[in-house]
């Protein structure tokens, strides 16, 4: 998730591309060129997830070889008892990309005392429709939807009934997708949210094997390959590139110095691709960068959560130690 030096939206909708595009389509236009005109090309990764995206991410995370999703799921059942001690009480939770709240019933089932509980999505529809069936669910519980992007700053709703304490829930381990020094800089801001006396609840992965985590990104069904190239989908519907999806290929390997999964998209020959009236050429074999999913150690991560503020309380995992549910306070 690295910010790029951006195309001023004001040169774009000037530059004689004759599109008509609404404001997230020219954020998404200006974001685009600004990482395709890069040395090294790259994409944000939260383009990933329109409808088509996140349904291929869905079935990703059911894939036998995807083990993060099921390694939590497994650790937040064995544990949770122990998760659920950690919440005061009239606690607020927030769930930082809530998407359908799957992991968050088990914990919900676990906390009768909350304040409240604040799913956050930036996917209004999704986000409307999962706080219906959580309001049927637990009718005892203030449910505030807040449809925001998390990652930029947001107002949080007001409960009710007064909360004594915060808690942040950022499962999935998307923490991974940041860089590091933006995760370290993501993590103050939610120690910000969570404000004095308050917590992170976090799924962090562990740094493993190349054989566990290549075949991960990898899956012979080729899911990820087409969560991958459907970046290139959305830019030809949403922006009227000219991408020829057949001429790139998924492309993900573990880099074992920096502790990170890079998936990237592999030019297949020399193209010119044209996006927004500019004209992209790509090398055969050159790639797009379109996300990292950084691997922690223990310790590296406690560093992390120490540079923005944060204590780690509470360690859980699985027994072969590939993923963590963490406990931070902030100090
Ligand atoms: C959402 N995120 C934690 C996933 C990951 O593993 O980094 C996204 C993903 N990319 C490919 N497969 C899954």
């Amino acid at each position: 998730m690295t910010p790029t030096a951006a195309t001023p939206l004001s040169n774009l909708m000037s530059s004689g591309t004759h599109l008509k595009l609404d404001a997230p389509s020219l954020f998404f236009l200006e974001e685009a060129l600004a990482g395709l005109q890069a040395k090294q090309k790259t994409l944000p990764c939260k383009y990933f997830y329109n409808q088509y995206g996140s349904q291929l991410f869905d079935q990703i995370c059911d894939l036998p070889g995807y083990y993060p999703t099921r390694t939590e799921a497994g650790i937040m059942a064995d544990n949770i008892s122990g998760m659920a001690s950690v919440f005061g009480p009239d606690c607020l939770l927030i769930e930082y990309g809530s998407g359908s709240s799957t992991k968050t019933r088990i914990l919900l089932d676990h906390l009768p005392h909350l304040a409240g509980y604040v799913p956050m999505d930036i996917s209004r529809e999704h986000l409307h429709q999962t706080a219906e069936s959580l309001a049927l669910a637990y009718p005892h519980l203030e449910i505030l939807p807040l449809c925001a992007d998390y990652t930029a700053p947001f107002e949080l709703p007001q409960a009710s009934r007064p909360a004594l304490s915060r808690v942040v829930y950022f499962p999935g381990s998307t923490i991974g997708n940041f860089h590091r020094p933006e995760a370290a800089a993501f993590l103050c801001r939610i120690a910000e949210v969570c404000g004095p006396g308050g917590g992170l609840l976090i799924g962090v992965d562990l740094r493993k094997s190349a054989q566990i985590l290549e075949p991960a990104y990898n899956d012979a069904q080729g899911v990820t390959a087409a969560f991958n190239l459907n970046l290139l989908h959305r830019m030809n519907l949403e922006l009227s590139a000219d991408f020829d999806v057949e001429n790139f290929a998924h492309h993900a390997f573990y880099n074992e110095e920096v502790g990170r999964i890079e998936m990237h998209l592999r030019s297949l020959q020399a193209q010119t691709v044209y996006l927004g009236g500019q004209a992209i050429p790509f090398d055969q074999g050159e790639t797009i960068w379109t996300e990292c999913s950084y691997k922690y150690s223990l310790p590296e991560f406690a560093a992390v959560a120490a540079s923005a503020g944060f204590e780690v309380r509470q360690v859980w995992t699985d027994r072969e130690q590939k993923f963590s549910v963490q406990y931070l306070t902030v100090r």
